[in-house]
């Protein structure tokens, strides 16, 4: 293994289940840390820490010892703006703090997709395109990644903030067709964001080489990302799928359904 001590937070998460068995090669130890219960430790190789991302001494402690911090945990869906303010935003704030007073030169951000949302399907665009987040989910992995920027100009960390599109065992609508990552492609771009030298803070779009792409990731050329996976093989079985209305936000915008989501409360 190539670090000793990999962090991977939202482990008790959909990805983070995936990717705690997919990372372990990567590290001696690889440290599982969620709000939610995680599995128990299966031997040396892990450790599990319980915490949560909006208490700040917590996540000092966590982070402590830790050599690359691969971030995946989180509010992973639109929500009102207190939940992700907590979870999300004060989250990365203590994660880079954390990092930055541990010497950990390394993070690998789950963003999103829903940083550009409000692009149309019929847009392509490449990862210096001008942001349009689709909701608070999304504007706070845009304050993530603006979080990334600054701690690299500021303190050399450097990050790897990943735009994942829809990362599940296959696509599940007609949308997803262009958006899927599969596990396997995202291992590898976690891989390479891990461990490409010199990547200061790249912004990668994270998709399978599916059909109809709507993002372009020659910005980030430098990390050798070659996806092996297609959605095409899911095709007709989503195609099966009733047909979604040209009004629905799930037909207009990259971001989808995530478009139309609030208001909250009042
Ligand atoms: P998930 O919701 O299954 O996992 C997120 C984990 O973060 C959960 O286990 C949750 O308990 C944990 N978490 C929430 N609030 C927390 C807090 N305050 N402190 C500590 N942990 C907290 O989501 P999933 O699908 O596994 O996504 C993982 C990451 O990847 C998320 O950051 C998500 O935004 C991002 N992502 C995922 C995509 C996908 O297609 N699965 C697409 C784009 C981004
Ligand atoms: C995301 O950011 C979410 O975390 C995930 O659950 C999916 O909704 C995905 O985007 C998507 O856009 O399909």
């Amino acid at each position: 293994p190539q670090l000793g001590r990999l962090l991977l937070t939202g482990a008790a998460g959909g990805l983070g289940r995936v990717l705690r068995e997919r990372l372990a090669p990567f590290a001696n130890v690889i440290r599982l840390s969620d709000i939610a219960d995680i599995a128990p430790a299966t031997g040396a190789h892990e450790e599990v820490v319980p915490c949560d991302l909006s208490d700040k001494a917590a996540v000092d402690a966590l982070v402590a010892g830790c050599d690359a911090i691969a971030h995946f945990g989180g509010v992973s869906v639109e929500r009102p703006f207190e939940e992700v303010l907590e979870a999300n935003i004060k989250g990365v704030f203590n994660l880079y703090e954390a990092a930055r007073r541990h010497g950990v030169k390394r993070v690998v951000f789950a963003s999103s997709n829903h940083v550009i949302g409000f692009y149309k399907q019929d847009e392509h665009i490449d990862a210096h395109a001008a942001r349009r987040p689709d909701g608070y989910y999304g504007l706070s992995k845009s304050f993530g990644e603006d979080m990334a920027q600054f701690y690299f100009d500021r303190w050399g960390i450097e990050t790897v903030s990943i735009r994942i599109g829809s990362s599940f065992p296959e696509p599940l609508n007609r949308r997803m067709m262009s958006t899927w990552l599969s596990y396997r492609d995202l291992t590898t771009l976690i891989q390479k964001s891990l461990f490409t030298p010199d990547v200061k803070h790249t912004v990668v779009y994270g998709m399978s080489a599916n059909r109809d792409l709507w993002w372009d990731n020659a910005a980030a050329a430098h990390l050798g990302f070659v996806p092996q996976d297609s959605s095409e093989v899911f095709r007709d079985k989503v195609e099966a799928q009733p047909p979604v209305a040209p009004t629905d936000p799930n037909a207009i915008y990259q971001g989808g359904a995530f478009t139309a989501q609030g208001p909250f409360g009042d």
